[in-house]
């Protein structure tokens, strides 16, 4: 749930947005506000304006160089006009010039995408069309490797090879051998393919594009889950060492505060004091609540505590960070099981999502990776890290079609906003290649 219940009408009243000093709420200093002639023009721009949040932002933002008064008030403005409640509005505004300020940021450019971002959570529209094609812009470049590799071979295989026989199915394989889904999948995917193409009596190579981004994407689509949970909502990151496990708290954590929830950090690598910093300087940039005993702490009695903590305190969220380890170490694979049972010992349930955070740039170890951190924690989902990088992008399907595990959402940077849900569908596209807009 956003700050704002889902907003997709516009301008649903006569009086939008109001050109009002902003007064009357605690706590809140009063915002320079749009000059009467530049809101009567913006709110017909508005009112005519293809009806996406991109474009919205566009016109608001026009003339807008600096954070500042300028900025703020036509923030406000923009959310006024979406009939956001008062207050939330004005929250919504103050957060983000607090955060700009944190960032030391100035410019337009260092935090547009920011704004937009945390626009799309707070007003319910991320899954809008907008910002499905940013998240596949993003992920075509991370991917860009892959496809030369994928989508570049297939396109030779597809459009050269004439009728479907027995050495178009091996190629094909080669092709998904050297595009890192590694021999088993390759072979897996290579007989689910002919499969359906015996059941769609599809005889001609060109037709296969199609088959195939069908069967990755059904690969991607797993059964839904019950994903109500009891307060505190406890989730647990694992993961080997250096994948993204501690930025990833962080991105996750600054998306369930821009959807309006109380969330706490807790420390649970307590090997290095340098990574409870880290931690802490997420908790502060997100305005999570922090959790952490001294370094060399037992990581399960930290666990437990911060699980106090979290009920004493009713946070809607704890995440817990833990060290980085191989999955072949025994010792500290157990203590991952212990962390887990000292959290659902203090409150039953927990942790009710086990996140193993995978890095996109690792090979077929990755397959390993998810293999013993489920037989040891049980991960519930997948986060795909560093897609942004060199990623090889055939390490989700074969991960995600031998252990049947929901990718939930993919790293693409560095930055808060460089997170976002996974989709199936879109990710089979940027991966395989195919016309935009085909529709899969
Ligand atoms: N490009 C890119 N870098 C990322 C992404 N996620 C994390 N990183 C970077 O990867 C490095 C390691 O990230 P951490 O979050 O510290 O990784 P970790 O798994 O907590 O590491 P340990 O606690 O040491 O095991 C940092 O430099 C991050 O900025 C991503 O999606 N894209
Ligand atoms: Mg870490």
């Amino acid at each position: 749930m956003g700050f704002f219940p889902a907003v997709k009408r516009f301008f649903g009243g006569a009086s939008a947005a109001s050109a009002e000093v902003v007064s009357g709420v605690e706590d809140v200093p009063a915002v320079a506000v749009v000059r009467e002639e530049d809101a009567v023009a913006l709110t017909l721009r508005l009112r005519e304006a293809e009806p996406r949040l991109s474009i919205w932002l566009g016109i608001i933002l026009e003339g807008v160089d600096t954070a500042g008064d300028l900025l703020n008030a036509r923030l406000l403005f923009l959310l006024r006009a979406l009939q956001a409640p008062e207050e939330e509005a004005q929250t919504f505004v103050r957060d983000f010039a607090d955060w700009l300020a944190c960032m030391e940021y100035r410019n337009i450019e260092e935090f547009s995408s920011e704004l937009q971002y945390r626009l799309a959570l707070a007003l319910d529209m991320e899954d809008e069309e907008d910002e499905r094609s940013r998240l596949f812009v993003k992920i075509s470049e991370g991917l860009a490797r892959t496809r030369e590799t994928l989508a570049c071979r297939l396109d030779v295989l597809f459009a050269g090879h004439g009728g479907i026989d027995d050495a178009f199915w091996e190629n094909l394989e080669e092709i998904f051998i050297m595009a890192d889904m590694g021999y088993e999948t390759a072979l897996a995917l290579v007989e689910r393919l002919k499969e359906r193409a015996r059941r769609a009596g599809m005889t001609e190579a060109g037709q296969a594009r199609d088959l195939l981004c069908a069967e990755v994407e059904k690969i991607f689509s797993m059964p839904r889950r019950i994903s109500a949970v009891n307060p505190p909502e406890v989730v647990l990151i694992v993961g080997v060492n250096g994948v993204g496990k501690t930025t990833t708290i962080g991105k996750l954590a600054h998306r369930a505060r821009m959807q309006g929830k109380k969330v706490m950090m807790a420390a649970a690598d307590t090997f290095r004091a340098a990574a409870m910093e880290q931690l802490q300087v997420w908790a502060g940039r997100t305005g999570a609540l922090f959790y952490a005993k001294h370094a060399g702490s037992e990581p399960a009695s930290v666990a437990f505590e911060a699980m106090e903590e979290a009920l004493r305190q009713e946070v809607d969220v704890l995440f817990v960070d833990t060290a980085g380890r191989l999955q072949t170490n025994v010792n500290l694979m157990e203590e991952l099981t212990k962390i887990c049972q000292v959290l659902g010992k203090k409150h039953p349930g927990a942790p009710h999502r086990c996140i193993l955070v995978i890095d996109a740039t690792t090979g077929q170890n990755a397959l390993s990776q998810t293999k013993l951190f489920k037989e040891a924690v049980g991960v519930d989902e997948l986060v795909l890290t560093k897609l942004d990088g060199t990623a090889k992008g055939g390490i989700a399907v074969a991960v995600a079609m031998q252990h049947s595990l929901h990718i939930t959402f993919v790293g693409l940077g560095e930055k808060l906003d460089d997170l976002r849900p996974f989709n199936g569908a879109d990710y089979a596209r940027a991966l395989l290649g195919g016309q935009e807009g085909q529709g899969f």
